[in-house]
């Protein structure tokens, strides 16, 4: 097999559906809405900052104390962790969201539970963080891209917040709404993508032990350029269904559109489990570049989480629900 090149990886946005290309053209034309940075250029992915890059076994300083995953897979520094990042309502330069985000208001906020439940609500993340207990959780982010890393969370498990919610039978699909401010979240000027960013889960998924609503890492709460004050982690999926800064969770009938659905169908659809099997339409997702490593690794079938999430998906064909 020839070893693609961290260079030769393609980033989620270089390509986009006719549609879309054309609806932000003429938007651009009219009223130059269009951010520079989410321009359709192949904009390379960076290498992380020569400071960051491998470093071996960072000390898990302020968490639990955890220094590897249940694989023994280092976990990646903080320094690591909060400034490469994929967050576009910031930008699309994965090295630039940590400086953009600084300032990002977390304070006051408020997330809206709602939809098909016996008890809708509108939650303080004060309310948030006095309810649910919390626990570190050392998961695999596998980005669609071809990158990953390992990150000690804090959170709690999502079923017990969509218990708390008590779904009616009705509902089969988990929403969830990330912020839509403009002045805070600059990127989201950009006509490039239909926002706010939305992203969903088939209810059993959102059930999973696995599914997490994280409010910090390493110990410590989150910083904006992980998506505080909360965000969830999905980790035998694609980084993309992580969706940062968390407003709205709606449980819904029908199957939610993504962002990533929106803009590009072909490429990116529902389910996105990590799979190695199933080559994105521009690159093979068979290896992967750790951050802070040279060598591509292998990538797992749904990121090493099949023992405990496989049983969700029998009898579907995993290349058609993609
Ligand atoms: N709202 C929102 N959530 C998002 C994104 C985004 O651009 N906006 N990017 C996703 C992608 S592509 C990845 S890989 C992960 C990255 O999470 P991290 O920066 O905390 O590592 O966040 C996901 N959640
Ligand atoms: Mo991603």
């Amino acid at each position: 097999m020839i070893p693609i090149k961290s260079s030769e990886i393609t980033p989620e946005n270089v390509y986009l559906n006719r549609r879309t290309f054309m609806k932000g053209v003429g938007l651009a034309a009219l009223g130059g809405l269009a951010v520079a940075a989410c321009a359709p250029a192949a904009t390379p992915i960076a290498e992380p900052a020569a400071s960051t890059a491998g470093t071996a076994a960072p000390v898990a300083t302020a968490s639990t104390g955890a220094t590897t995953d249940e694989l023994g897979d280092p976990v990646n520094s903080y320094e690591q962790i909060t400034n490469y990042n994929n967050f576009y309502e910031f930008t699309t330069d994965k090295e630039k969201v940590a400086g953009l985000a600084k300032d990002f208001p977390t304070r006051p906020w408020t997330v809206e539970v709602g939809g098909l439940v016996n008890n809708p609500g509108t939650f303080s993340i004060e309310d948030i963080l006095s309810t649910f207990e919390r626990e570190e959780r050392v998961y695999r982010l596998r980005c669609v891209e071809g990158w990953s890393m390992v990150i000690p969370w804090l959170g709690f498990q999502l079923s017990k917040l969509l218990e708390k919610a008590d779904p009616q039978s009705s509902a089969k699909y988990v929403r969830f709404e990330t912020l839509m401010d403009p002045d805070k979240m600059p990127g989201e000027r950009s006509s490039w993508f239909e926002w706010p960013y939305v992203e969903g889960l088939r209810i059993d998924e959102a059930m999973n032990p696995l599914a997490l609503i994280a409010t910090g890492l390493y110990g410590k709460e989150l910083l904006p350029q992980n998506g505080a004050p909360l965000r969830l982690v999905v980790p035998w999926k694609y980084g993309f269904k992580s969706i940062k800064s968390i407003v709205k969770i709606d449980l819904v009938e029908e199957q939610p559109t993504s962002l990533w659905m929106a803009a590009a169908p072909n490429e990116y659809g529902f389910y996105a489990n990590v799979n190695p099997e199933v080559q994105h339409p521009r690159w093979s997702q068979r290896t992967e570049r750790r951050i802070g490593e040279t060598k591509r690794r292998e990538t797992l079938m749904f990121n090493g989480y099949g023992d405990e999430v496989a049983h969700l998906y029998d009898g579907m064909n995993l290349a058609a629900y993609y």
